[in-house]
């Protein structure tokens, strides 16, 4: 059983789908919420981590690449660089309550995180405020002392105490109970690194070199000539207008304002020296606008963010560069026909197979994808591989339908 979970407004194994959805517990209101945390084991205590300074963002930034989330046989661990953390954990509106640390109470020592930021969702009809709960992290001396139910339980009562009472979270764990699960699949780039790292084997019927033929990707992107270029801030407007309509497609999306628009897909790209393979330095984020030469509209976008994993135990190589699919739309999704004409598959298609250029002149040794949006129909195409890992998403505090989850969309086929 789930000591901590079965206590918590989720739905339980088994419960059934809704008939209409909504909280599973009412807001508390502001008078019923305690006004401290609950008591740390002692030795311990509460901190607010300021990611603005410099030497907390770099503490948690340690604590995440000696501690955080490895593949099943402890082979990788994701090292989500300082400049990621920043962008992810400083959205428009986020609180600093929410960046929540326990540390060492004699040496103050960084242990275990557990963080939130604001996010409006969309969940089929219903708009709602909500926190997004990422980088739960306790350090590895520290496990399986129920400290995490006491870090879940501090960042609800912060979000609670800001009048939010739903959050989104993801999990490779299963827990009670997924809205949806989705697969990762992995794209190679750098076929000779992989295959050294062991993320990638040579199937029996293949060779070493026939496989990097297999991957090789064209050096420019080919809808350059159709207006494929950096997305700038001249276009925070128009990308913010074709982001909802195209996220209006699925059952659940966040709903960003144009603000929140500036901030995910502009504030990650970095401001430093351009180093050999293009990169700027500190960037995170790549996203790219097709702008039709003619009328000057944004027609498509895509983008794509950074997150490297320690090759854990390697002689030759300590990283391997992966590239995660993020947003991406086209208008072509709004033409008469486009799914049922194949317009549109063909469309994505191409659209991130720029996407996968993009990311191999970086150099990037892998590009990975997990099956939702209108992703599926496009991972075998573009040479995918289903990965191992699963991803299952969660809301706190909100029944609803199952939604699509590994099986794709509906409709685009
Ligand atoms: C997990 N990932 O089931 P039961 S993902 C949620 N998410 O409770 P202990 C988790 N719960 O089953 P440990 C969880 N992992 O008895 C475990 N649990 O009811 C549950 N790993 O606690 C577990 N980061 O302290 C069990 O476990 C209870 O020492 C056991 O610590 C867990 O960020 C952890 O994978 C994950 O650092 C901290 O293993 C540790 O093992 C670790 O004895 C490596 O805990 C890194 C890692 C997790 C990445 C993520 C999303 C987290 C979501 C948390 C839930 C948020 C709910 C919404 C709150 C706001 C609400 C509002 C408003
Ligand atoms: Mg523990």
């Amino acid at each position: 059983g789930h000591k901590f979970w079965a206590t918590q407004p989720v739905p339980q194994y088994g419960e059934g789908s809704p008939e209409e959805d909504g909280y599973i517990e009412p807001p508390k209101p502001p008078e019923e919420l305690k006004q401290r945390p609950d008591l740390l084991p002692k030795d311990f205590e509460w901190a607010t981590v300021d990611i603005d300074d410099p030497a907390q963002l770099k503490e948690v930034y340690e604590l995440l690449s000696a501690n955080y989330v490895e593949d099943d046989d402890a082979s990788f661990r994701f090292n989500y660089s300082a400049g990621f953390l920043k962008w992810a954990l400083q959205p428009p509106g986020y609180y600093k309550e929410w960046h929540l640390g326990v540390r060492v109470a004699a040496n103050k020592k960084l242990v275990a995180f557990i963080s939130g930021v604001p996010v409006t969702l969309r969940v089929r009809q219903k708009e709602i405020k909500a926190s997004e709960i990422n980088f739960l992290c306790v350090i590895k001396k520290l496990r399986h002392k129920r400290l995490a139910p006491v870090l879940i339980r501090e960042v609800t009562r912060q979000c609670n105490l800001k009048g939010i009472s739903q959050a989104i979270y993801t999990a490779g764990v299963f827990l009670p109970t997924p809205v949806s699960t989705c697969r990762y699949y992995h794209r190679s780039l750098n076929v000779p690194k992989l295959l050294d790292v062991k993320f990638t084997y040579i199937p029996r019927n293949s060779t070493r070199a026939r496989m990097i033929l297999q991957y090789k990707l064209p050096s420019t992107p080919e809808l350059t000539a159709s207006g494929l270029r950096e997305m700038e801030e001249r276009d925070v407007e128009q990308v913010s207008d074709l982001y909802k309509r195209y996220m209006d497609r699925f059952d659940m999306s966040p709903l960003m304002t144009v603000e929140e628009v500036r901030h995910n897909f502009l504030s990650g790209k970095g401001t430093g020296e351009i180093d050999p393979s293009g990169r700027r330095e500190g960037q995170v984020l790549w996203v790219y606008v097709v702008e039709d030469p003619g009328t000057k509209k944004i027609t498509d976008f895509f983008s794509f963010f950074s997150l490297p994993s320690s090759v854990i135990g390697n002689i030759k190589h300590s990283v391997l560069d992966a590239a995660y699919l993020y947003y991406y739309a086209t208008e072509t999704a709004f033409e008469p026909q486009a799914e049922e004409s194949g317009a549109l598959k063909r469309r994505l298609e191409d659209l991130i197979k720029d996407a996968l250029v993009v990311a191999d002149q970086a150099k990037f040794d892998v590009f990975n994808a997990l099956t939702l949006m209108d992703n599926v129909p496009l991972l075998e195409p573009l040479k995918f591989g289903a990965g191992d890992g699963l991803l299952n998403y969660y809301l706190y505090n909100w029944r609803t339908s199952p939604l699509a989850g590994m099986e794709g969309r509906d409709g685009v086929k």
